[in-house]
């Protein structure tokens, strides 16, 4: 997996998170991702969310993208 600074994943997560809203949802994840080779940060899809959203909530917070990535 590839890591990243705490900056950086901040600056990824605004790009992701197109609406502003301070949280990733399934589905701009998957716009994203689609935009992107279905890929986020080298890691495919699936498995992003899979690993990202710690509490299946299906909603990525900013913590919990910074934990999966950082
Ligand atoms: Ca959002
Ligand atoms: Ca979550």
């Amino acid at each position: 997996m590839s890591k990243m600074t705490e900056a950086e994943a901040e600056e990824l997560f605004a790009q992701i998170d197109a609406d502003g809203s301070g949280e990733i949802r399934l589905r701009e994840l998957r716009d994203y991702g689609q935009a992107n080779g279905g890929a986020i940060a080298g890691v495919r899809l699936a498995d992003f969310v899979r690993g990202a959203d710690t509490d299946e909530d299906r909603r990525i917070t900013l913590t919990e993208f910074k934990s999966f990535l950082v």
